[in-house]
């Protein structure tokens, strides 16, 4: 498997919670390098911009709303097949549903307010890394 690079999102409801430095560890304990990161707060706009293509989910409004709520860490996870490590790392989307152990089973609240996202594909993933970060800022 190839050195791969994805983007992940520490969300508002586990920056709020002081589980920013949890989050990491599980990634590093995973072999996922943090090869970038910031801390922003999105506006409402910015965050319905990245979450485009769930316009017209029911769910979209409040999945905007949540998203610019409180400031969010933005991240690049560098590592041997990064996009799949990383999704295993967090566990499924409802975190009823997640396995022990994942960050979603251990930390999310709710299916809305679930702790982390990850890219799901290398399209996906080159298309968020360049929403949040020039090449400049990534250093591996
Ligand atoms: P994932 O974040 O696991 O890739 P997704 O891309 O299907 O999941 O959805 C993006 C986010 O939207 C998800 O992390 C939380 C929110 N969401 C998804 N399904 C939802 C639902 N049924 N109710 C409320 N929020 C939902
Ligand atoms: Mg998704």
């Amino acid at each position: 498997m190839a050195l791969e690079r994805t983007f992940s999102i520490i969300k508002p409801d586990a920056t709020k919670r002081n589980l920013t430095g949890a989050i990491n560890a599980k990634f590093e304990a995973a072999g996922l390098r943090i090869v970038a990161q910031k801390r922003i707060h999105l506006t409402k706009a910015q965050a319905g911009a990245f979450y485009a293509v769930h316009a017209e989910r029911p769910f979209y409004d409040e999945l905007c709303e949540f998203m610019a709520s409180a400031p969010i860490v933005a991240q690049v996870l560098e590592g041997e097949g990064a996009i799949a490590k990383n999704r295993e790392v967090m566990g499924a989307t409802n975190p009823a549903d997640a396995d022990a152990g994942t960050i979603r089973a251990e930390f999310a609240q709710s299916v809305g307010e679930n702790s982390v996202h990850g890219s799901d594909a290398p399209e996906t993933a080159a298309e968020e890394i360049a929403y949040f970060f020039s090449g400049l800022e990534l250093v591996g």
